[in-house]
C-alpha cells in the first residue's frame, strides 16, 4: 500500500516536472509576400516573417506567449482555436468577449496550460477579417500515448488567399451596395499556405498527416489520386479508424488521417483540393476551382497530371465517426437553446446576419469583465446588453443549441471552450421548399457514440442539434466561422457560471490585461453600457441599426444599387464582384432578394444612416 502511494506520488512529481513551459515572443507586422505564386501583397507575419510559425507543446505544458502588436493602425488579438481554457477564460482571444483589444505598440500575455488536451489545433487573430490576411498559424499538442501507429507526422494546411486586404474587402462587403451579402470571392485556393505544393513522399511509409483548413471562407474537398485516407483524429478527438477517399473540411475544422503510401516509387500522384462552388455568389472565370499539388515519390518522374473525380456528392459524413474514448450520449438536457439563424437587412440597406433577429453587436465592456464586475447580478442576462445575445448557463446542466438556419447557405460553427456531441444533423433542403426546423417530438434516433468535434456545419435550410455539459466557467462565443459571416453578427454568447467564474483565483483579470484596457481605452468593469453604478441600467448600449421600416420592400435597396453602381462606384463594384454585366447583377440581385424588376414601384432607402457599417461598430443615434 505504502509502495504504491510512493509510486503514484513518484509519478506525479514526474509528470510535473515534465511539464515545460514554452516562452514565445512574436511581434505581429506587415510581410510582403507571394502565396498564390501571382501577386505580392503585405501579409500579416511575427517578427518579420510569414507564414507564422507551428507551435508545438505537450499535454499538460504551461504556454506565455507574448504578443507584440507592432501593427501601427491596427488592433489586435489571438485565439488559440479548440482550446478548453479551463480556468484562464480571459486567454481565449475574442476582443469584447474575453478581452481588451491590443492596440499598437502594446504587448499582451497569452498565459495557460494545455491541461487534457491533445491533437491538431491553430491560432488565429481573433480582430474582425485579421486572420485573413495572414495572421494563422497551427498548433499542435503531442501526445506520448497516441492510440495509432505511424512513421512521419505532417502537417497540410488548407486556406483561401484574396489579393485584396481585409478591411477593404470588409468595407464593400458591409456596405449597403452589397445588399444580399455577397462574400468575397477568394483569388486562389492555398495549400500549405502556397500553390502547387509539393509533398516529398517515401513509399512503404505511413504518415500521419494533420489537415487543417486555416481558411475564413469556403469548405474545401481533398482527395489524392490512389491514396486513401484513414481519419483517426477530429479537431483533437481520436475516433474509431474510418476509411475514405473524398474528405470535406470547413474552415477552422481539423482531420487527422493516416495515408499509407505505395511499396514502389516508380511515379508521382496527384493532391487535389477544390473549393466548394455551392458557397460562391458568383464564380469568375479565372477562379482556378480545383488545385492541383504532388506527392513527389521520385524526383525524376514527371509530375503528375491532374486527378478529376466523377462526381464530389459522396464526401464523407463525419456525423458517423466514433470517439475512441466511448462516450456516450450525455443525459437529456436540462437546458435548450433555439436560435434561428437568418441573413436580412437592415435600415441602413447592409446585409446582416442574425440569430433570433438578433445581429450581435459587440458591448461597451467585454462580457468577461461585465461578468467580474457585476457581483449578484451576474446571473441577469440583462447586464450583458440587449444585442449580444447572452445565455446564462448554470454549472453541470447538459445544454443543447437547436440550431434552425433559415438560410440557404452552409454554415460552419464553432463553439469555444468545449466540443460537443453533434446528435442530429438534417440533410440539405432545396431553394424551392421552405427551411425544415427541429421538432423535438419528431426527431431522428440519436447515436449511442455521437461524434464530439468543435466545429460543424449545418446544412442550408436545415438544422443541427449539438449537446455539451457545462463544465467550463467562462464566457464562450459561439459562432459561424465564416469570417464575413461573423462580421454581420452571427454570434452568441455563453455565459457558463458566472458564480464559478468569479470565484476563481485564476479569472481574475491579470494587470497586464488591466493594462491593455486603460491602453485602448475600454473599461474593464461595467454592463454591456460600461455602466457601473446600475448594472440593469443599459442607457447608451450598442445596438444593432433599426430594421426597415414595416411595409418596406426590398425593392427600395435594389433601386439604391443600381442607381450608385451605375454612378460612383461603376465598373469598380462590378468587377469587384467578378461580374460582367449589370443586367446579370440586377437579376442576381433580384433573385436573391426574392422582387419584382418589372414593378416600378420604387421606395429609397434613408441615405443618412449609411455612416458607422459593421457588427462591431454598429451604432444607433
Ligand atoms: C521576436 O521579436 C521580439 C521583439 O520584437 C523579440 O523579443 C523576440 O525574441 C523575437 N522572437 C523570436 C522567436 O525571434
Ligand atoms: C502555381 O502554378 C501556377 C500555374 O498553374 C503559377 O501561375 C503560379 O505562380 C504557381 N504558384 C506558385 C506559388 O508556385
Ligand atoms: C481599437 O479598439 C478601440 C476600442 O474598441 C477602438 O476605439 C479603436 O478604434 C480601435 N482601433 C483601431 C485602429 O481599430
Ligand atoms: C502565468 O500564470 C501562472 C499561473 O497563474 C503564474 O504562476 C505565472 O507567473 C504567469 N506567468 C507570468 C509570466 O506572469
Ligand atoms: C507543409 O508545410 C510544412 C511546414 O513547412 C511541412 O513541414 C510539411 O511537410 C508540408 N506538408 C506537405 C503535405 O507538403
Ligand atoms: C515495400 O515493401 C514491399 C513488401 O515488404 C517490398 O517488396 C518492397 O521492396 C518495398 N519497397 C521499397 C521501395 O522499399
Ligand atoms: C474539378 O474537379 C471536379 C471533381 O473532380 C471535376 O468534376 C471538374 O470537372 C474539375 N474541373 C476542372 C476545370 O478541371
Ligand atoms: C464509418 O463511416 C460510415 C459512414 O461513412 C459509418 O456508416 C460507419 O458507422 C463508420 N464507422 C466508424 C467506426 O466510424
Ligand atoms: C471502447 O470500446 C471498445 C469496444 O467497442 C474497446 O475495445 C475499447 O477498449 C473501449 N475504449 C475505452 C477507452 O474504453
Ligand atoms: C423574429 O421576428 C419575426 C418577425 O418579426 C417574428 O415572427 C419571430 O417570432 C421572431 N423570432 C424570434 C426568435 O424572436
Ligand atoms: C412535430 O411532430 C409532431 C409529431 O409528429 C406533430 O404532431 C407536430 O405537428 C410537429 N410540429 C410541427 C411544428 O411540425
Ligand atoms: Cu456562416
Amino acid at each position: 500500500m505504502r509502495n504504491i502511494s510512493i509510486c503514484l506520488l513518484f509519478f506525479s512529481l514526474i509528470s510535473l516536472i515534465s511539464a515545460e513551459t514554452h516562452t514565445w515572443w512574436f511581434e505581429t507586422g506587415w510581410v510582403n509576400a507571394n502565396p498564390d505564386g501571382v501577386f505580392e501583397r503585405p501579409m500579416v507575419g511575427f517578427n518579420g516573417s510569414w507564414p507564422l510559425p507551428t507551435l508545438r507543446v505537450k499535454k499538460g505544458d504551461r504556454v506565455q506567449l507574448y504578443l507584440i502588436n507592432g501593427l501601427d493602425d491596427k488592433n489586435t488579438s489571438l485565439h488559440f482555436h479548440g482550446l478548453f481554457q479551463h480556468g484562464t477564460n480571459q486567454m481565449d482571444g475574442p476582443e469584447m468577449v474575453t478581452q481588451c483589444p491590443i492596440p499598437p505598440g502594446e504587448t499582451f500575455l497569452y498565459n495557460f496550460t494545455v491541461e487534457d488536451q491533445v491533437g491538431s489545433y491553430w491560432y488565429h487573430s481573433h480582430t474582425s477579417g485579421q486572420y485573413g490576411d495572414g495572421m494563422r498559424g497551427v498548433f499542435i499538442i503531442e501526445d506520448d500515448d497516441f492510440p495509432y501507429e505511424y512513421d512521419e507526422e505532417v502537417i497540410l494546411t488548407l486556406n483561401e488567399h484574396y489579393h485584396d486586404f481585409s478591411d477593404d474587402l470588409h468595407a464593400k462587403f458591409m456596405s449597403r451596395f452589397n445588399p444580399t451579402g455577397a462574400e468575397p470571392i477568394p483569388s486562389n485556393l492555398l495549400v500549405n499556405e502556397t500553390r502547387n505544393n509539393t509533398w516529398k513522399v517515401e513509399p512503404n511509409k505511413t504518415y500521419f498527416v494533420r489537415i487543417i483548413n486555416m481558411g475564413r471562407f469556403v469548405s474545401q474537398y481533398l482527395w489524392m489520386e490512389d491514396h486513401e485516407f484513414t481519419i483517426v483524429e477530429v479537431d483533437g478527438i481520436y475516433v474509431e479508424k474510418n476509411t475514405t477517399d473524398l474528405l470535406y473540411i470547413t474552415v477552422a475544422q481539423r482531420y487527422g488521417v493516416l495515408i499509407t503510401t505505395k511499396d514502389t516509387a516508380d511515379r508521382n500522384y496527384a493532391m487535389m483540393n477544390r473549393v466548394d462552388i455551392d458557397m460562391l455568389d458568383v464564380i469568375p472565370d479565372e477562379l482556378e476551382l480545383n488545385g492541383t499539388n504532388y506527392i513527389q515519390y521520385n524526383e525524376d518522374a514527371d509530375l503528375p497530371e491532374p486527378y478529376l473525380l466523377d462526381s464530389i456528392d459522396d464526401f464523407f459524413d463525419d456525423f458517423y465517426l466514433k470517439p475512441l474514448s466511448n462516450t456516450t450520449l450525455f443525459d437529456d438536457a436540462d437546458y435548450t437553446i433555439t436560435v434561428d439563424v437568418q441573413m436580412d437587412n437592415l435600415g441602413n440597406g447592409v446585409n446582416y446576419a442574425f440569430f433570433n433577429n438578433i445581429t450581435y453587436t459587440a458591448p461597451k465592456v467585454p462580457t468577461l469583465m461585465s461578468v467580474l464586475s457585476s457581483g449578484d447580478q451576474a446571473s441577469n442576462e440583462l447586464v450583458y446588453g440587449t444585442n449580444t445575445n447572452s445565455f446564462v448557463l448554470q454549472k453541470d446542466d447538459v445544454v443543447d443549441i437547436v440550431l434552425n438556419n433559415l438560410d440557404t447557405g452552409k454554415h460552419p460553427f464553432h463553439l469555444h471552450g468545449h466540443v460537443f456531441q453533434l446528435i442530429e444533423r438534417h440533410e440539405p433542403v432545396d431553394d424551392d421548399e421552405d427551411p425544415v426546423a427541429f421538432n423535438s417530438s419528431d426527431h431522428a434516433e440519436w447515436p449511442e457514440y455521437p461524434m464530439l468535434r468543435d466545429t460543424v456545419y449545418v446544412n442550408p435550410q436545415s438544422y443541427i442539434v449539438m449537446r455539451f455539459k457545462v463544465d467550463n466557467p467562462g464566457v464562450w462565443m459561439f459562432h459561424c466561422h465564416i469570417e464575413w459571416h461573423l462580421d454581420q453578427g452571427l454570434a452568441i454568447l455563453l455565459i457558463e457560471d458566472p458564480e464559478g467564474i468569479q470565484s476563481s483565483a485564476s479569472q481574475q483579470i491579470t494587470d497586464n490585461h488591466k493594462q491593455i484596457c486603460e491602453k485602448v481605452g475600454v473599461s474593464w468593469e461595467g454592463n454591456a453600457a460600461a455602466n457601473t453604478k446600475d448594472f440593469l441600467d443599459l442607457t447608451g448600449e450598442h445596438v444593432q441599426f433599426k430594421r426597415l421600416p414595416t411595409g418596406f420592400t426590398a425593392r427600395g435597396i435594389v433601386a439604391l444599387v443600381f442607381s450608385c453602381i451605375a454612378g460612383v462606384l461603376g465598373m469598380v463594384a462590378i468587377a469587384y464582384y467578378g461580374m460582367n454585366e449589370i443586367t446579370d447583377l440586377e437579376e442576381r440581385v433580384a433573385r436573391d432578394l426574392d422582387v419584382d424588376l418589372d414593378d416600378d414601384d420604387v421606395e429609397i432607402v434613408n441615405e443618412g444612416s449609411s455612416s458607422s457599417d459593421g457588427a462591431y461598430g454598429g451604432k444607433q443615434h
